[in-house]
């Protein structure tokens, strides 16, 4: 609440555009930003709890001090100086490939890391990409970004479908990290990894204190500032758990959002402004349709749990 109080003193408040659904016009002024509260519980509670002597751990406060650090860069120049839009989508597309590739680069550097693909169902193919690694891992990383932005268009709705894949996240990195667990249920031991757990719990329980408060009617937005990180740090979670591909499943309410976008701007171009969906991303589609906010929020969160599910059978399914 106090931070609530103070980015509204400081008149951090989301402008929002007249051209989307007529119901978010009553949102305007809802401070934004939270974003970097969320980082900022992230940072202190891993400090706390987590071996600050792992390698992944630092590479996921390097993902998150960076993805931050664009996200902060873009709502900074949008809120606070309002001199512009913001970062131009270009500039801001490009600053993410290029912190995915450095990201990506470390990862694959790592003395315990291999170049495999796990694919999900499937226990005996796990093809070696090499050193085409690091632009696929940088396409996980930078795509589950995007996707998790553009998913943050209604309130508890990204956060809400995060919470659920870093926590199944969690108990893939359990996995991973433990030798006789790993081994039984025929995962592939990723020594040090288990360490991603202490940070996916961290970030369930900073998703969940922001939930609390972005539930609808939401007294704050995370703004780019969470969105853009939060999404980064899933990417690097699922190219270090080895679950990359599984991500496509797991995330598959993030891909649909992003899918939506894709398939209406390319279609909308080609046919000189014709739409499939009423608005893209799609939760814009479902409430133009008049599902109210909320029916569409605790639709797309029961989609994301039964994603979630099935994804956890994976680790006996195969
Ligand atoms: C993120 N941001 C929200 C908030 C949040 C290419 C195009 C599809 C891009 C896309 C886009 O800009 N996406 C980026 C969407 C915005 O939320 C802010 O942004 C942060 C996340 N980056 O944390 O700070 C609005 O979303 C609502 N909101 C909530 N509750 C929340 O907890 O209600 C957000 C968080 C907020 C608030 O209203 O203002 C956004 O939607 O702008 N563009 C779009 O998504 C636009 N779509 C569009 O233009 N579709 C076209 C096609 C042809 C491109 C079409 O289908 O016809 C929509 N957004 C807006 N107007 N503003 C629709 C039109």
């Amino acid at each position: 609440p106090y931070t609530i109080r103070m980015l509204r003193g400081m008149q951090i408040g989301q402008n929002i555009q007249d051209d989307g659904p007529q119901s978010h016009l009553s949102k305007q002024g809802t401070p934004t930003m939270g974003g970097i509260l969320i980082l900022f519980t992230t940072l202190i509670s891993t400090l706390l709890w987590g071996n600050l002597s792992n390698h992944y751990v630092h590479i996921l406060l390097l993902s998150m001090l960076l993805f931050g650090s664009i996200g902060f860069i873009d709502d900074y120049t949008k809120q606070i100086r309002k001199v512009n839009k913001g970062l131009t989508a270009k500039g801001k597309f490009g600053l993410q490939i290029l912190c995915g590739l450095f990201i990506s680069y470390l990862i694959y550097k790592c003395p315990d890391f291999d170049s495999k693909l796990t694919i999900p169902f499937f226990k005996n193919i796990s093809p070696d990409l090499g050193l085409f690694y690091i632009p696929f891992a940088t396409l996980v990383i930078v795509g589950t970004s995007n996707a998790v932005n553009l998913t943050d268009g209604l309130d508890g709705l990204a956060i809400g479908s995060f919470i659920v894949a870093i926590v199944t996240y969690m108990i893939f990195a359990y996995v991973a990290g433990h030798v006789q667990i790993a081994q039984y249920l025929h995962v592939r031991h990723i020594a040090n990894a288990g360490e991603i757990t202490v940070i996916c719990g961290v970030l369930a329980g900073a998703g969940l204190g922001f939930l609390w408060f972005n539930a609808h009617p939401a007294q704050i937005f995370m703004g780019d500032s969470g969105s853009i990180p939060l999404g980064g740090m899933l990417g690097v979670i699922a190219v270090i758990t080895k679950q990359e591909i599984l991500l496509l499943l797991l995330g598959g309410l993030f891909v649909m959002e992003a899918m939506s976008v894709i398939l209406q701007v390319g279609y909308f171009k080609m046919t000189n402004g014709s739409r499939i969906f009423r608005m893209a991303p799609l939760h814009h589609h479902f409430e133009l349709k008049g599902w109210g906010e909320t029916k569409v929020v605790v639709r797309f969160w029961i989609i994301s749990i039964v994603l979630a599910l099935i994804s956890l059978s994976t680790l006996k399914i195969r």
